[in-house]
């Protein structure tokens, strides 16, 4: 009988290549396929001398290639592609066999998908994938979904190839149906928010404590030996001080400012909207994203009167109060992305737990971060912590740095330098910690123009005032 590969990849871009090949490194036989055949071919041709790929050129021959279960990763573009794939594969395949999606789609997606494939007795895995394309070849981060059955057989494989730390495989099954895209989306999420808040640490070293790119650069670098310790701290540093060879010019000079996203972002606001989670961190990240994408509205809104910054107006304390912002703002909109992480956990069933997500993130993915050690203690610790913000390590973090935090919000608004990340992560905090908050206010707004009740602070039920009566009585609604 000829061999048989443990598993197979089929869309071999950069992604499912590297991913092919990171599978046969470590000793796995590998069944590759690509819609056109040029990819498959160039594969084994570059790189056939890494381990034992097994080539075909049509999706039969590449299901009859694998041993059963069969396990076949797809790697496509993500949206229509995914289906067209599934269409032509779900059909060559057998009860217990696995489609296994590694591709960025949307939860919603994968959870149509997983339950349609289901009926036919074929499992669907979702799996989040994170580290870009050197993730894929030297091992991502992976965050698989669907059937524990399909990660009993699955799992071992994806741990063998994704990042380690401490001999840890950065690999775990997150849960049922959509909830490893899910969590995948969030992590993105938090990566949008992580650079936003990076970015106007810069923006405000630069205008507001007059440093160049360059010495900003070895702020960075600092910053890295410290708590900050992140991948994304680590290569803002080598972005600053990386100089344009045509102009001389700093890098960071000669880019156009506006920020591009490809949706998953996005996709995570749409879902904390959903659940009535507020990320306002991740969301904030977005609509400045999405602000420095209009350049029509900022071109017409560039004369609107305001303060320009003046280099030094920080004071000497500038840079310890911006790494206190940096830290304290990035430590809630990590906060914020678990706690959607366990809402819609809550609402879809899926059992996840947080400590294990904050484990598979400490390397292999774009958000890898010192710091994440601390958020798995904190869950480890308590399954249920309704926010990370009171979790030993992270309160005593949050209220050692909250002066400096607030020193910068101020003076950011003082000299007109946009710090949305650092605002809205600091009116969070404080939103969270009030006794009072005047959403009472609001309530009474809403049974004044539309008769929707409200709650009262001393004694059970649901009330109304007569607002249009002279004597304006309250009645149990
Ligand atoms: P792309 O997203 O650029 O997709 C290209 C692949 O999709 C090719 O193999 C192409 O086949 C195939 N494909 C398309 Br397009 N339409 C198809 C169809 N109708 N039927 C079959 N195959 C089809 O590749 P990528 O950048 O390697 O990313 C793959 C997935 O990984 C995406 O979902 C992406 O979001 C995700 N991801 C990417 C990164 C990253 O850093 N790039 C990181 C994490 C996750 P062809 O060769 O015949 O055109």
């Amino acid at each position: 009988m000829s061999e048989k590969a443990q598993i197979g990849v089929t869309g071999l871009a950069v992604m499912g290549r590297n991913l092919a090949r990171n599978f046969a490194r470590h000793g796995h036989t590998v069944a590759v396929h690509n819609r056109s055949y040029a990819r498959t071919k160039e594969l084994v041709e570059q790189f056939g001398d890494e381990g034992t790929f097994l080539p075909s050129e049509s999706a039969q021959d590449f299901v009859a290639s694998l041993e059963r279960p069969r396990r076949v990763v797809i790697m496509v573009k993500a949206g229509p592609a995914t289906d067209a794939v599934i269409d032509e594969f779900a059909p060559l395949l057998e009860p217990g066999d696995m489609l296994i999606d590694a591709g960025n789609a949307h939860f919603a997606d994968t959870r149509r998908r997983e339950a349609a494939l289901k009926e036919r007795g074929l499992h669907f895995v979702g799996t989040g994938v994170s580290g870009g394309e050197e993730g894929a070849l030297h091992g991502p981060s992976i965050m698989p979904g669907g059937s524990r059955e399909s990660y009993e057989s699955l799992g071992p494989l994806l741990e063998d190839i994704s990042a380690k730390v401490d001999g840890e495989p950065c690999c775990v099954h997150v849960g049922p149906d959509g909830a490893g895209h899910f969590v995948k989306m969030v992590h993105n999420g938090i990566e949008y928010a992580d650079m936003q808040l990076i970015a106007e640490a810069y923006d405000l070293l630069r205008q507001a404590g007059g440093h160049s790119p360059a010495e900003i650069a070895e702020i960075f670098k600092g910053w890295n030996e410290g708590r900050l310790g992140s991948y994304l701290i680590e290569i803002t540093a080598e972005v600053l001080k990386q100089a344009d060879p045509e102009t001389g010019q700093p890098f960071v000079d000669v880019v156009l400012d506006r920020a591009e996203q490809k949706g998953t972002g996005r996709w995570t606001v749409q879902s904390a909207l959903d659940l009535g989670v507020p990320i306002s961190g991740i969301a904030e990240a977005v609509f400045a994203r999405a602000l420095s994408g209009d350049p029509v509205a900022r071109e017409a809104a560039a004369g609107l009167p305001g303060p320009s910054a003046t280099a030094g107006a920080g004071g000497t304390g500038l840079q310890a109060d911006i790494e206190q912002a940096l830290f304290a703002s990035k430590i809630v909109a990590y906060a914020q992305g678990f706690q959607q992480i366990q809402a819609a956990s809550k609402e879809y069933g899926w059992d996840i737990d947080p400590g294990a997500m904050a484990k598979i993130w400490r390397d292999g993915c774009i958000i890898r971060a010192k710091f994440l050690d601390y958020i798995k203690q904190a869950y480890d610790k308590s399954p249920q912590l309704p926010t990370l913000l009171v979790d030993d390590y992270f309160l005593e973090a949050v209220s050692g740095a909250q002066q400096g935090w607030r020193r910068v919000v101020a003076l950011a608004a003082e000299q007109g330098v946009p710090a949305p990340g650092f605002a809205s992560a600091l009116a969070y905090y404080d939103g969270l910690r009030a006794k009072r908050l005047p959403a009472a206010l609001i309530q009474g707004q809403r049974d004044f123009f539309g008769a929707h009740t409200y709650q009262r602070v001393d004694k059970p039920g649901a009330f109304h005032v007569l607002w249009a009566t002279e004597d304006r009585n309250e009645v149990p609604a």
